[in-house]
């Protein structure tokens, strides 16, 4: 199965997404995702049979709730547009304490630095977007264990356990 850890996003946070996307709707096409799959990946697991041990990593974070914003103008990697995230240095204390942790027991993950975004559209064709994320911002005080599953050709994220953040 193909895992992942990250954040779910708040109503508020997800809202000020949506406007995003729908402004980007306006001026190009692309794949977008569904407002249920909008999230932040703090480490990609990628294929593996692996389930306890990626919940034994979730288990192990130690973290305190922090804040995360979002606004201003997207980011893109190549045809990928992105909602950057601003705002405490927990969040990258969280993530690259999971991925060491995930590497010590046993996972491949990928080399690329941590880069924390939310995937807006992919495959954008179109002009670059003249769009601004509304600003929101939200309280992180969960993470979550996600198995992604392609079904009928749609994206579809489970969330198979969450640990709360204290
Ligand atoms: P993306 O939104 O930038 O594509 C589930 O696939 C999540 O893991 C997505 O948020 C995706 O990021 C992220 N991810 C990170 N590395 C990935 C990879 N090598 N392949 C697919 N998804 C990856």
């Amino acid at each position: 199965m193909r895992l992942f850890l990250a954040i779910q996003l708040s109503p508020a946070v997800r809202e000020a997404l949506l406007t995003a996307q729908a402004d980007l709707r306006r001026q190009g096409r692309g794949s977008f995702p569904p407002p249920e799959n909008l999230h932040l990946t703090l480490a990609f697991l990628g294929e593996t049979a692996d389930l306890p041990g990626a919940r034994a990593a979730l288990n192990a974070a130690a973290c305190r709730p922090f804040t995360l914003a979002v606004g201003g103008p997207p980011g893109h990697f190549g045809d990928l547009w992105w909602a950057g995230v601003r705002g405490d240095p927990a969040l990258e204390d969280l993530a690259l304490s999971l991925q060491a942790d995930l590497r010590a027991r046993g996972f491949r993950l990928e080399d690329r630095p941590f880069r924390p975004h939310i995937t807006l559209v992919r495959r954008w064709r179109g002009e670059a977007p003249q769009v601004t994320v509304p600003h929101a911002s939200m309280v992180v005080r969960r993470i979550s264990l996600l198995r992604s599953d392609l079904t009928d050709g749609k994206r579809i994220y489970t969330e198979l356990s969450n640990k709360s953040l204290r």
